[in-house]
């Protein structure tokens, strides 16, 4: 058997493994970016607009020709395949829209697989909802890992006073199904209390179950 070839004798999954090198990044705990990165995005306010309960406070701040950056995310450049690991950093913003906490936009995962999360400073909040409308919220702060299972759509909430920054690490083939959260939205969201974060069911459709 030759040694180089050998392995892919047997391996059947070899057509759609996408070949590639072991490489090294550093996660900067301060910047809450990676070094090198390979691609990076932004999410300002009107990238997610409709996300956000409280249009009215939507509107007047993009009226006032405002348009916050809401989060920032950085990635090397992982296969999106079978059998690899993507990770990337996300660093949110700490403020409001109306009460309601900033967030990210939340999603579902096309393929349904696990992600792993890494609090690395902030502090905040993900909340998670099965396919069967089960809800699990979490604490994430530094040091903090959440796993969230196959099937189970997140959004992290940032609650503190200054920026919440965290990995993850997902399946490469996992894809991003915004969509489904998009139309539905989740069952809960995070609002500014008197007392510190609450999370709660938005008024709109705590006031429809009641009139059921
Ligand atoms: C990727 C993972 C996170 C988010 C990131 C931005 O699967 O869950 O890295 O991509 O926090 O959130 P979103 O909902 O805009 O992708
Ligand atoms: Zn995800």
């Amino acid at each position: 058997m030759d040694g180089n070839t050998g392995d892919a004798e047997i391996d059947h999954d070899a057509a759609v493994f996408v070949a590639s090198r072991p490489f090294q990044v550093m996660l900067d705990f301060a910047a809450g970016s990676l070094t090198p990165f390979s691609g990076s995005f932004v999410r300002h306010l009107s990238d997610m607009a409709s996300s956000y309960e409280d249009q009215e406070a939507v509107k007047k701040v993009l009226a006032s020709g405002d348009d916050p950056v809401i989060y920032k995310s950085y990635y090397p450049d992982v296969p999106k395949q079978p059998r690899h690991m993507a990770f990337l950093t996300t660093t949110i913003e700490p403020g409001t829209v109306g009460s309601e906490f900033h967030m990210t936009r939340g999603h579902h995962h096309y393929r349904d697989s696990a992600e792993l999360y890494v609090g690395m400073f902030g502090e905040g909040i993900m909340i998670m909802e099965s396919r069967q409308g089960d809800f699990v919220q979490e604490e994430l702060v530094a040091r903090a890992l959440i796993y969230v299972p196959p099937g189970w759509a997140h959004r992290t909430v940032n609650t503190g006073s200054g920026p919440l920054s965290f990995l993850a690490a997902y399946f490469g083939d996992a894809g991003h199904d915004y969509g489904s959260i998009d139309k539905t939205g989740f069952s809960r969201r995070v609002y500014r209390g008197d007392d510190g974060p609450q999370v709660r069911r938005p008024e709109s459709i705590a006031r429809a179950e009641d009139q059921l």
